[in-house]
């Protein structure tokens, strides 16, 4: 069977009528389904708990913990889906690429790749090297009985960010001096991603996620005609290779208002928005047929729960002639946040839209 003839997966049916599987294939929905990037993570303490003295990477690898830590905001928020623990730079980790993630500071890669050469170090990715996600997801979809699981994986651009900067940057420089000053190993480069993206997100379909989110976190420092000739190709590689399983397709990046028709057209079912563009404006640059998600500012949970209302009301107001929406942060949930905060939220927002 080629790639492109995929089965669709058998995703059960109680998953499949979820309100957040609905609102993503634009269907009438019982109310607004909501979860939060980086749902799990350091806001919970029960998540600082079973993590004490096992690094990140590690914690990745332990189907027992990422079963626990994935479950945890589950239980604690009631949100409408749980998205599969782990870190967009574990399936480079998983063809040993010599990286690590150092607390505080993020994804740190020992040898960039700079050169054609280095190119070589990065092999295809196959089901055995992340046996751990197929056994962790295998526990998970048991215990998440009607839940949704999202699986996902770190789109060409953020991850080449990552190994051609060598760790967080904000200026992307070394990545895009690539880009600009040497496109055709660029293009190498992103393509040689973008299979190992698409091979990653296809063992966790299989594996029984029931949508997936390609995270282009850092993709708006690019103007549209740069994203659109040198991103959008492999982005779009990805997308197309898991089409044929029918699970929806979610696209997010940060401060991409400019690419939002574009990351749309990339090949995403559902676009993810940040906070500075209004889903109403949203859905405009994006045209019909997709669902939106997003999109509070994830700090206005420092402030007071009227506040949060308020500004959740307008999400709300925004969103109300759309396809299909998601309710989400417009980028992760912050480390110092509040979890009492995201409970309010996600009890604010189902009661909201109840109808
Ligand atoms: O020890 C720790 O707790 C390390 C902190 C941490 C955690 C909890 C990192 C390091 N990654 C994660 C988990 C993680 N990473 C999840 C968890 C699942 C959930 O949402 O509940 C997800 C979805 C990611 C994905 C990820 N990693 C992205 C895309 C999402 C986004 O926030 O834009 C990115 C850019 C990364 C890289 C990364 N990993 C970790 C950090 C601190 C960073 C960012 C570094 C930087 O600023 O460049």
């Amino acid at each position: 069977m080629s790639a492109n003839q995929t089965p669709p997966t058998a995703t059960p049916d109680a998953v499949k009528n979820s309100a957040f599987l609905k609102a993503c294939r634009r269907e009438p929905v019982p109310h607004t389904p909501v979860w939060f990037m980086r749902q799990a993570g350091r806001s919970l303490p029960e998540y600082r708990k079973v993590r004490e003295g096992v690094p990140m990477l590690e914690s990745c690898m332990r189907p027992d913990l990422v079963t626990e830590i994935t479950l945890q905001p589950v239980r604690r928020h009631n949100v409408d889906a749980a998205i599969y623990f782990s870190d967009i730079v574990v399936p480079l980790k998983a063809i040993g690429i010599d990286l690590d993630i150092k607390p505080g500071v993020g994804p740190v890669v020992e040898n960039p790749i700079r050169t054609r050469a280095d190119l070589a170090r990065l092999r295809d990715l196959t089901p055995e090297d992340v046996s751990y996600v197929t056994e962790a997801i295998g526990l998970l979809t048991r215990e998440l009985g009607a839940t949704p699981l999202i699986g996902f994986a770190g789109a060409p651009f953020t991850l080449a960010s990552y190994l051609v900067e060598g760790g967080p940057s904000r200026t992307y420089e070394n990545a895009k001096a690539m880009m600009y000053g040497d496109p055709e190993l660029w293009a190498d480069l992103l393509d040689r991603l973008a299979d190992i993206t698409a091979a990653f997100l296809k063992v966790q379909i299989e594996a029984g996620a029931a949508a997936v989110q390609l995270f282009d976190s850092w993709v708006g420092s690019l103007a549209p005609a740069d994203y659109e000739r040198s991103v959008m190709p492999a982005s779009a590689k990805v997308f197309e290779a898991v089409a044929g399983y029918g699970v929806p397709r979610i696209h997010f990046g940060v401060g991409t208002g400019e690419l939002l028709r574009l990351m749309g057209e990339a090949g995403a079912d559902v676009v993810g928005v940040d906070w500075r563009v209004p889903l109403d404006e949203a859905a405009r640059r994006v045209g019909p047929g997709k669902a939106l998600q997003g999109n509070l500012d994830p700090t206005i949970l420092f402030t007071t729960p009227e506040a949060v209302e308020a500004k959740t009301r307008e999400v709300l107001d925004a969103a109300a002639g759309l396809e299909g929406h998601v309710f989400n942060l417009g980028h992760g949930v912050m480390p110092s946040t509040d979890p009492d905060a995201l409970t309010r939220l996600v009890e604010y927002v189902h009661t909201q839209t109840a109808r």
